[in-house]
């Protein structure tokens, strides 16, 4: 669609979009032009050493991500946002030292934030396009081909953390990033191009399975994040162990980062925890039936790892938590309903638990 706009009314309108995107919850919005070419290369790189697991759909539509206008034709400008997530009244730390009670990565403990972002962000488009009466937009949240790290950084949204995640002075990094791609050629934001991680490298030491190459390289096999959400199968034997209480997600990462003193809780209800999962045990959860699970994960994010991902990932933790009678008789009397894949789990966590009670009884 092309545009009839001056220069100076495409200038205050780039003004007037941030004022815009607050009125919607975004804490923040860049305007980018970007070029991805070097971000393009690196990811090749990545995935031809096979960093990226199962998810084969990261190497799809390679031109796409390199040059993103050609998702939306016409399209010159991406509008990047963040929209912070960080729940009221939850204390990660406290919850991940408790053996007996599940955690769940603090961004998907309500609603499915794709969900409330891409309605948001198509509802900035409208506004947009009610300003300029002929606008071409379209909005995305996480799940096409953009590169949205890259993106927010040129966008002027944050830097790239050695965790590979984008981290703002004055936010940390429990945030989303959406984008909205239009067809104007509005005036571009100053890119980020100053790194604030310093000597620190708090992030790297603490992952619990090593996952880190080295800064700013994830090896995702390794991964707490995509082995209980991404990774389709038997969990490696040598990774269970290290994975504790984390049933869904992983933050240690983020959590340790000194960057996130500055996060702000979210005013968002819709990211406010559901069902208690923020405060449950692991066993509550493991007593849930597949319609129990489709129930209360309706409209969340958690649904994606579905219920047989769900019990095994749950298995995982009951054979690395306390234990006692209690959970041996609960892995057991699920054991016959259960599919082979979770049987295989149930039969680890059960012989860990056992190894784990000798070796108390014997120290
Ligand atoms: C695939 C994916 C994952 C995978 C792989 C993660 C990864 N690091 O790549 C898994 C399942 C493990 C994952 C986990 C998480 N994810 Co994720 N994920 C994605 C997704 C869909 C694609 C990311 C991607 O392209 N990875 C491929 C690799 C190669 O890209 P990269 O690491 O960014 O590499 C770039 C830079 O690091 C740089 N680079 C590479 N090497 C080097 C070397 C040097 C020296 C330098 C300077 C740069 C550099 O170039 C690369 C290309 O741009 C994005 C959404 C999207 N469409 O972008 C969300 C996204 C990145 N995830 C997100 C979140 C919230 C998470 C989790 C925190 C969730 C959780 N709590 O469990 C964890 C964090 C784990 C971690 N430390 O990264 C958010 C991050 C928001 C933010 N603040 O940055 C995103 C943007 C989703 C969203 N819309 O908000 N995720
Ligand atoms: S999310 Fe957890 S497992 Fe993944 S890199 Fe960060 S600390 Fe390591
Ligand atoms: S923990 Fe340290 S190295 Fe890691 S992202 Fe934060 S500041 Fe950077």
């Amino acid at each position: 669609m092309s545009h009839s706009l001056t220069d100076e009314q495409l200038l205050s309108l780039s003004e007037q979009i941030p004022v815009w995107a607050a009125e919607l919850g975004f804490q923040q919005c860049g305007i980018v032009d970007p070029d991805l070419d070097s971000d393009f290369a690196q990811l090749q790189a990545w995935l031809e050493k096979g960093y990226h697991g199962q998810m084969n759909y990261l190497a799809d539509h390679g031109e796409k991500r390199r040059k993103p206008y050609e998702l939306v034709p016409g399209s010159c400008r991406i509008i990047s946002l963040r929209m912070d997530y960080t729940p009221p009244a939850f204390d990660a730390l406290k919850l991940i030292g408790q053996p007996d009670k599940a955690y769940i990565a603090r961004y998907t403990l309500g609603r499915d934030y794709h969900k409330t972002m891409r309605k948001r962000i198509t509802q900035l488009g409208q506004r947009i396009e009610k300003e300029t009466s002929a606008l071409g937009y379209r909005a995305f949240v996480d799940s096409a081909p953009v590169m949205e790290r890259p993106i927010a950084q040129q966008a002027g949204i944050g830097w790239t953390g050695k965790h590979t995640l984008i981290l703002n002075r004055h936010a940390g990094s429990y945030f989303f990033l959406g984008e909205l791609f239009i067809d104007l050629p509005l005036p571009v934001a100053e890119p980020i191009t100053k790194n604030h991680c310093g000597r620190c490298t708090a992030c790297l030491d603490i992952c619990p399975t090593n996952a880190f190459i080295g800064p700013y390289e994830l090896d995702a096999r390794r991964c707490i994040s995509y082995l209980t959400i991404e990774h389709k199968g038997a969990i490696p034997l040598n990774l269970r162990p290290l994975m504790g209480n984390r049933i869904f997600g992983c933050d240690d990462c983020q959590l340790v980062c000194p960057w996130n003193r500055f996060a702000k809780l979210t005013e968002e209800s819709d990211f406010h925890p559901r069902h208690s999962l923020d405060d449950v045990s692991l066993l509550t959860l493991f007593a849930w039936d597949e319609a129990t699970f489709l129930k209360r994960t309706e409209g969340s994010a958690i649904r994606r790892t579905g219920f047989e991902g769900w019990q095994r990932n749950l298995a995982i933790a009951l054979g690395n938590s306390s234990g006692g009678a209690a959970v041996i008789d609960a892995l057991k009397a699920k054991r016959e309903a259960s599919s082979p894949l979770v049987q295989e789990h149930i039969d680890w966590a059960i012989n860990q638990l056992q190894q784990n009670a000798t070796a108390r009884r014997e120290a």
